[in-house]
């Protein structure tokens, strides 16, 4: 494979400033013709025209109308001889959308034609400079037989639309923003839409659309809803208006990712979109209102100001999921309710980033190097880039954040820019900031990968009434990368007494103290802070909020952990503390073999969080739940998946066992009353009642018991919510009860025309609890459900990525069958759809680090999928990786 480095960027040696596209559509054979206007760029040396194109038949090329030679190498269309004087290129090329099954480019789904052209598959429509920063101003003509596509859409303004001949129709759009390829968008298909008009804070009238395929129309009132609030959100906090007159979001089945931020016409998974009480639970429900804001914001932080090349990814990316993720803190309005979000955030870096950042894929937040650029779609791109830029927040505050971002638009809008143009603004707005005093040192979080640990330990002297804590960080080494240099760590922090109040933090040198919670920042390899006026041992409460992306090792036992526990007012590092109580329990019973027997204190504790007359109920459910397999598994140099499983089930065991009481009490005092709101109190409320009826069904199951799973048969089938009947038949699906059987086969029966419950279905089982080797045995037999296919996204991983992501109990298998299928289903899936056979490959990042026997056989597994000839550039560059 070829490698594209970063460091080899040059601008383009030719801008195309305007194109005029028609499309003459047809599934098995669409024609584009395409009329650009191009220019040279001064600024760099002569050279050819070299466009990019993929899988296209050439009908002509003219230039100011003439034809002119040129040559084919490879995917580039290269032409020798151009005017130096602007001129104008036109180009025909047909391409066939019904055979297009990687969904990139232009593809058919359901019957009508949708787009995905992020990252490079704009090249797979016409040939082009298909890359972000060149920009120009689109004039997109369709034409399409009209019964069987009544509704063609595509960016910027509709400026007509007529009856053609042969029951054909035709509409002409215009955007009048410049914009790279890849934000290039339309959809042609039966379709009908919600409409919403709206008059923004500047006091001009938008239409908002949502369209999607007939029956689904009611599913829609969440979306629009979300997608409302998120404009009115963007301009307060971020003064961002809306500057389109019409706003649509369009829902599609097939599609690789969740959505996508085309000007004007974000195309949406349909997982992505669609909601009702009946087909949704409240986490789909969460998920769409962030996803919907997510491509909303990307309007500004993506499309108006865009990347200069995609090693900048997360210069839109993170920066809009940082967007996203204080939109749903601010829509979630109460303290408590603000923490969960944060608490969901944080276990999902941890689980998905934490171990990217340390296996075979490790990179940095700005990567140097890629192959495939769909690989590089990532949680470090976006989660961990969200982190970077939560961290220039903290440093700048909030306000001096909102300055930054004013800055930052007024210099680039329009423009193509850089991880470093971003910094420059934030900083440049904020002189004297902790920022800009050491910008350069916090940018190393773009360039070095890793996750850096943090260690942090506290001496008290009483005599001096001093508490001195003493940081210390090291940077691991990552592939490519050996040696790193220390970087910036925020580090939010509270003092505790012993009986949990608030000390008020006076540095050495400080005339008073400065309030009860503060930020200190670590920006060497070693550095010590003192605390005067210390009246006794406190208790260290450190990276409140999760301050910085690190591994933190502070040294705390079991009663400053319960003191944090009840007491902190921080409430992540409460949620935390339950964690490491949890955390360090499993570790020992995997680290010494020992079985798991949970002690009192740790019991106590639990109960007490359960029982407690204040704390938010979603808090609870996140607080009583074991920490992910995945996290269990970073914490450990060699990695058992069957043992830190059994700890689990153990814990889990005990947990429902002893706290049966506490568990029976809180289902019945937690029972939401009234019709359906996916909003923090109701759906907090869900989860708690749904986790105490998972423990209470494990329970009763182990003592064969029928009383709970009857009542749980019983909410299965009288849910009047989805999120409730997924709760019901979750909680009989893991405990292996009998009466799953009959429930799951009611569930499918019920909605079998719901393909996005059926991928719930599908998900379900790929994800049951193993037994017996049962679990697998299912997912095998699945694989050949009639419902079930490879070529629709949402359903491979409903089935496949559940069971070898998720499910690592039932994918690590002592006689590797699971390896065996994970390859036959990567190149399976690689011949259909290179994207997604990607992101599975990804399951072997660490095989490395998996004990016998399972790490010769996943090594095994990597050699076959190796082995074959036809890879994709997408699936050759992780297994390349792995193997490195
Ligand atoms: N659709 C992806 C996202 O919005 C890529 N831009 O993050
Ligand atoms: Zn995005």
């Amino acid at each position: 494979v070829t490698l594209i480095r970063r460091e080899d960027y040059v601008a383009p040696i030719f801008w195309i400033r305007t194109v005029d596209l028609t499309f003459d559509l047809d599934p098995a054979k669409t024609l584009v013709t395409s009329k650009m206007q191009l220019e040279r760029n001064t600024a760099v040396p002569h050279g050819p025209l070299r466009l990019h194109g993929e899988e296209l038949n050439l009908l002509r090329v003219l230039i100011n109308g003439e034809s002119v030679s040129f040559r084919q190498e490879g995917h580039e269309l290269i032409i020798d001889n151009v005017p130096d004087a602007d001129f104008q290129l036109e180009i025909r090329n047909t391409c066939c959308p019904d055979k297009n099954t990687s969904l990139s480019g232009l593809y058919t789904s359901g019957g009508g034609f949708f787009t995905q052209c992020e990252a490079e598959g704009f090249r797979r429509i016409t040939y082009f400079l298909d890359r972000p920063d060149v920009m120009a101003v689109y004039t997109v003509t369709m034409r399409a037989d009209k019964s069987r596509f009544p509704v063609l859409l595509s960016n910027g303004n509709l400026l007509e639309t007529a009856d053609l001949d042969n029951g054909r129709h035709m509409a002409r759009w215009h955007d009048p923003f410049p914009k790279p390829s890849y934000l290039f968008a339309l959809v042609a298909a039966d379709l009908v839409a919600r409409e919403q008009r709206i008059r923004t804070r500047a006091g001009k009238d938008h239409l908002l659309q949502v369209y999607v395929r007939r029956g689904d129309l009611e599913k829609t009132e969440h979306a629009m809803n979300s997608l409302i609030a998120s404009v009115v959100w963007d301009e307060a906090r971020f003064n961002l208006p809306l500057d389109l007159e019409r706003f649509m979001v369009v829902g599609v089945s097939d599609f690789n990712m969740g959505a996508m931020e085309n000007k004007g016409l974000n195309i949406f998974n349909t997982s992505a979109l669609l909601a009702s009480p009946a087909t949704a639970t409240d986490a789909d429900f969460h998920r769409i209102e962030s996803i919907v804001a997510h491509e909303y914001f990307h309007n500004w932080t993506g499309n108006r100001v865009t990347c200069r090349d995609w090693f900048q990814l997360s210069l839109k990316e993170g920066l809009t999921v940082f967007r996203d993720q204080e939109f749903s803190m601010d829509m979630a309005a109460t303290p408590s309710a603000r923490a969960v979000c944060r608490i969901q955030d944080v276990r999902a870096l941890r689980s998905m980033q934490f171990p990217e950042d340390a296996g075979a894929m490790a990179h940095p937040v700005r990567p140097d190097v890629y192959a495939e650029i769909n690989n590089f779609y990532t949680p470090t791109v976006y989660e961990k880039g969200s982190e970077v830029v939560r961290m220039y927040q903290t440093l700048v505050g909030r306000e001096g954040f909102g300055k930054g971002m004013a800055l930052y638009f007024e210099r680039h809008d329009g423009q193509a820019v850089t991880c470093d143009d971003f910094a420059q603004a934030i900083a440049d707005a904020n002189p004297g900031s902790e920022l800009s005093k050491r910008l350069d040192t916090f940018k190393r979080w773009y360039s070095q990968a890793g996750t850096p640990r943090l260690q942090a330990r506290g001496q008290y002297d009483a005599a001096a009434r001093t508490y001195t804590l003493s940081l210390q960080q090291v940077n691991p080494p990552s592939p490519g990368q050996s040696d790193k240099l220390p970087q910036v760590i925020p580090v939010a922090l509270g003092l505790l007494s012993r009986d949990g109040a608030a000390l008020p933090l006076q540095l050495q040198g400080e005339s008073e103290a400065v309030g009860t919670d503060r930020v200190l920042v670590l920006d060497s390899a070693e550095q010590s802070f003192v605390f005067i006026h210390v009246d006794s041992a406190p208790v260290p409460s450190l990276l409140r909020g999760f301050s910085a992306p690190v591994v933190l090792d502070d040294g705390l036992g079991d009663d400053e952990l319960l003191v944090l526990l009840k007491h902190d007012s921080d409430a992540f590092n409460r949620w935390e503390a339950s964690q490491r109580l949890a955390l360090s329990r499993l570790l020992t019973s995997v680290r010494t073999g020992a079985p798991l027997q949970l002690d009192a204190a740790y019991l106590d504790a639990m109960r007490a969080v359960l029982r407690h007359p204040e704390l938010d109920p979603a808090f609870k459910a996140l607080a009583l739940q074991m920490p992910d397999e995945a996290y269990i598994a970073e914490q450990l140099t060699v990695v058992d998946p069957q043992a830190i499983h059994a700890a689990v089930t153990q814990a889990q065991a005990q947990l429902a066992s002893a706290l049966a009481a506490d568990w029976a009490w809180a289902f019945e005092a937690h029972q939401v009353s009234g019709g359906y709101q996916p909003d923090p109190v109701q759906s907090g409320k869900r989860a708690l009642t749904n986790l105490a009826l998972s423990m209470l069904v494990l329970n009763a199951t182990r003592s064969n018991d029928g009383v709970w799973p009857g009542r749980a048969y019983q909410r299965f089938k009288d849910a009047t919510n989805m999120t409730d009947r997924m709760g019901a038949l979750s909680a009989l699906v893991q405990a292996h009860a009998a009466l799953a059987e009959p429930a799951l086969e009611r569930f499918h029966a019920q909605f079998k025309g719901e393909a996005l419950v059926i991928d719930k279905w599908f998900a379900l089982q790929g994800r049951a609890m193993e037994h017996d080797g049962k679990t697998f045995a299912r997912v095998k037999q699945l694989a050949k459900h009639p419902d079930f296919t490879l070529k629709n996204p949402n359903r491979a991983r409903s089935l496949i990525f559940s069971l070898c992501m998720f499910n690592p109990a039932a994918f690590h298998r002592t006689d590797a069958a699971g390896y065996v299928f994970w390859a036959e289903q990567v190149l399976a899936l690689d011949a259909i759809n290179p994207q997604v056979a990607g992101r599975l490959a990804r399951v072997m990042d660490r095989w490395i680090t998996l004990a016998t026997p399972y790490r010769s056989a996943a090594r095994e597994a990597i050699a076959r999928v190796a082995a074959k000839a036809e890879l994709s550039n997408d699936v050759r560059e992780i297994i390349d990786r792995q193997l490195a």
